[in-house]
């Protein structure tokens, strides 16, 4: 059968005469069917990539990728009059992460099935994922992101695991996700998820009922920042999460022979995060119940566990009061309690304590000491981690702590999202680059050549025009392709400083309103969630969408400068924003970005960086040399030094700065108060002046004058062509193969 009589089998009807929606169910059996009778990889040991999130994005596309029928499919239905982008857009976005760590377990899963190494995931199925974002009075608003249909990924399987809460057992239920590599075997990953859980309990926005938990377990993911209610739940979801998976891996070694006394020659168990911590206690536990000592057990499991650092940033490290542990997961207080016992007798240091003395629970001590790898995930965050940060356990355990470079993957940022770019490169380097992206280097060869680099503008241009497009179609907003495309994507924080962004936007604004107009006309995009209760962040969204509403709207100044606010960002956003960018934002304040990912998205779509010296930024800096890319900003040690002296006045800069002064006191303009809410700006306003606690009036007159440089440097397009070469040519480093290869030489070991 060919492709077109298998999609039909399933249809029973002609293609031609089915709905987007018909022919998407049909291709998604087709595709299981055929990842299914590939062959799974096979090893004595095994990784499990144990996460609590995974933002795979739709994986239609990506599946006939990798399973190669991709072209086949596309020209297929072009003969029956239908379109592939049409059909994609049929398909739900699962929305299983917040952001890069998320998108970093997805792109992962893709590298170790390319790698055809035996891997698989371990997370939750979400009935929700993370909210949808919607925009209403120039506010963000949240709704729920339903994402299961009759027809999905999901493939519900018969295995189940008892998890004993205190007071509560519940029977969790393995769903499969087929994870096609490219042009090689497969992996799974697999999601838990509890039959009793109710969708209909959510009401108002994603308000529900946070008691029954045998209703919500599994409905929602937690945004990065949460209240006390939500705390609770995280930790019923992140024990149900490694309970089950613990469970897994323990049956599926012993299934293979395994004693459980030589576990880490079967498995290896990468923790993402400090999410999934408590596997560690939870292992140890079940090792326990099957007749283990104890000691044996921690030794079996600390020989079995790695873990992965995602954050710099002190409020985001997990802590939990062990009260909050004895309300839920009282079986495993008392091994906690061991395990911080013997930590105290070996080292006298109280930093390095697992339970604090405010009887806190401190899940990365467990991770450090009961793991056998430490890793951040750029050279800049692994070095802080080891200086400063994490310095105390660094000192202990100096041979634990390693860096592992973040990475992205090419099949979806660059051959899904840009086939127009990847049919060039097919074209003038071979096809290589998909297996090797260290090929991607033959283009450098075309630096000089002008026929390239006007294809490589001819492509960016084109790829601007899809994106007017699409922008117009969802959110009625018209903007040119003869105008810079500057985008900063990702989410809301205040360290990301889109608030710094905006003021550079609130500055051009007056410049021109004073007569002073801009050599070329600039676009500037947004797209980001913020928090629910993230109050300040949701004030940045809302100074952003007043900005947008300003600005277009006024002749005077939409010829030269508009701002796009893009509604519900996510993975199919990305995918169509970032083949359309010019200049990538990656503005974060010097040592708070660990990596960073979409910053290797855009380089490897051909924008140029303009960017702090912060994480993966610094290691994009050295890869294309001063000439091909924009740095500005205070430097991480300088950064690390303001905040050691505690000498960063706000104040000072927005008194002793007339631009920023002018700048932030427009914030509550009359025209701005006409449009937006006075609460918001007025507290966004306070906040920059009184506090500023990530140093945006600080790096302001360096993010001036560099991104103005930047807008010159666009209009001689030879010159800007070839930075653009460059960006791509070097892109090959932050291939998440790459990464996946190290990992494995260094941690895994598989
Ligand atoms: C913690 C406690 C309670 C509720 C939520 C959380 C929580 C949830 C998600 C804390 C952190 C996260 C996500 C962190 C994250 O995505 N970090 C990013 O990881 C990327 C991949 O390594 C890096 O590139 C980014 O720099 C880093 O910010």
């Amino acid at each position: 059968m060919n492709i077109q009589e298998k999609v039909e089998a399933y249809l029973g009807k002609t293609v031609a005469a089915a709905s987007d929606k018909e022919i998407y169910g049909a291709l998604l059996s087709v595709v299981q069917e055929m990842a299914a009778e590939k062959e799974r990889t096979d090893s004595r040991k095994k990784l499990y990539y144990i996460s609590a999130e995974f933002l795979i994005g739709k994986l239609l596309s990506n599946n006939m990728i990798n399973l190669g029928i991709y072209e086949e499919v596309k020209e297929m239905l072009e003969k029956n009059g239908k379109d592939i982008c049409e059909i994609e857009e049929a398909e739900p976005e699962p929305s299983l992460g917040n952001g890069g760590l998320g998108r970093l377990a997805a792109c992962f899963l893709d590298s170790i099935a390319t790698l055809g190494l035996a891997g698989d995931g371990i997370g939750l199925n979400y009935h929700l994922g993370l909210f949808k974002q919607e925009f209403e009075d120039h506010l963000q608003k949240e709704t729920p992101n339903p994402w299961i249909e009759e027809k999905s990924w999901l493939k519900k399987t018969d295995v189940t695991y008892p998890v004993s809460f205190k007071g509560l057992n519940v029977s969790a239920r393995m769903y499969d996700i087929e994870v096609t590599g490219y042009n090689n075997k497969t992996n799974k990953l697999h999601l838990f998820d509890l039959d009793s859980v109710d969708e209909t309990i959510v009401e108002d926005g994603i308000d529900f009922n946070k008691e029954d938990i045998e209703k919500n377990l599994t409905l929602f993911l937690y945004p990065d920042d949460s209240d006390e209610q939500g705390r609770l739940l995280r930790i019923y979801q992140q024990y149900f999460m490694v309970s089950s998976g613990a469970q897994l891996i323990l049956d599926e070694c012993t299934a293979k022979g395994c004693t459980l006394y030589d576990l880490p020659d079967y498995a290896v168990i990468q923790i993402n995060d400090t999410h999934p911590t408590m596997v560690i206690p939870e292992l140890i536990r079940l090792l326990m119940e099957r007749g283990m000592d104890m000691d044996d057990a921690i030794d079996v499991v600390s020989r079995t566990c790695a873990y992965t650092n995602h954050t710099i940033l002190a409020e985001a490290l997990e802590k939990w009061p062990v009260d909050y542990l004895k309300k839920v997961v009282p079986q495993l207080v008392p091994i906690i309690e061991v395990l911080d016992d013997k930590v105290r007798r070996k080292y006298e240091d109280e930093s390095v304590a697992i339970i604090d003395r405010n009887d806190t629970v401190h899940m990365a001590h467990i991770d450090i000491h009961y793991g056998f790898s430490v890793n951040g995930v750029a050279a800049l965050h692994t070095e802080i981690l080891k200086d400063s940060e994490l310095n105390n356990f660094y000192r202990i355990y100096p041979e634990k702590f390693n860096n592992k470079t973040n990475g992205i993957t090419f099949r979806r940022w660059l051959i899904h999202c840009n086939p127009r770019l990847s049919a060039f490169l097919d074209r003038t380097i071979g096809e290589g680059y998909k297996k090797d992206a260290a090929e991607l280097e033959k283009l450098l060869k075309y630096k000089d050549d002008e026929k390239v680099l006007n294809e490589l503008l001819a492509i960016k241009y084109e790829n601007k025009k899809d994106l007017c497009t699409y922008l117009k179609a969802t959110q009625g907003i018209e903007i040119s392709p003869d105008t810079i495309f500057d985008i900063q994507v990702k989410r809301l924080h205040e360290y990301k400083r889109q608030q710094l962004n905006a003021l550079y936007i609130i500055d051009k604004y007056l410049e021109i309103k004073a007569g002073k107009i801009p050599s070329a006309p600039v676009t500037a995009i947004f797209g980001a969630k913020a928090a629910p209760a993230y109050v300040i962040a949701k004030d940045i969204i809302h100074l952003i969408l007043c900005l947008q509403e300003l600005i277009n709207n006024d002749p005077e100044v939409n010829k030269y400068l508009r701002v796009v606010m893009v509604e519900n960002y996510n993975v199919t956003k990305a995918g169509k924003l970032i083949p359309a960018c010019d200049i990538s934002e990656q503005i974060s304040l010097a040592s708070k970005e660990a990596s960073g990912t979409g910053n290797m998205k855009f380089m490897l779509n051909g924008a140029v960086t303009l960017g702090t010296e912060d994480g993966a930024n610094v290691e994009i800096h050295e890869a294309v040399g001063d000439d091909n890319i924009f740095v500005f900003g205070a430097s991480s040690s300088e950064v690390i030094e303001h905040y050691a002296k505690a000498d960063y006045v706000a104040k000072d800069y927005y008194e002793e700065n007339e631009a920023i002064k002018a700048a932030v006191d427009f914030i509550t303009s009359d025209e701005m108060l006409a449009i937006g809410c006075e609460e918001n700006l007025a507290r966004l306003q306070k906040e920059l002046i009184g506090k500023d606690w990530f140093m945006t009036l600080l790096d302001f007159d360096s993010y001036k004058e560099t991104k103005e440089k930047a807008l010159a440097a666009y209009a001689d397009r030879k010159v800007w062509a070839k930075m653009a070469l460059v960006n791509i040519a070097k892109a090959g480093f932050f291939s998440s193969d790459r990464t996946i290869e190290e990992y494995n030489r260094d941690i895994w070991h598989l």
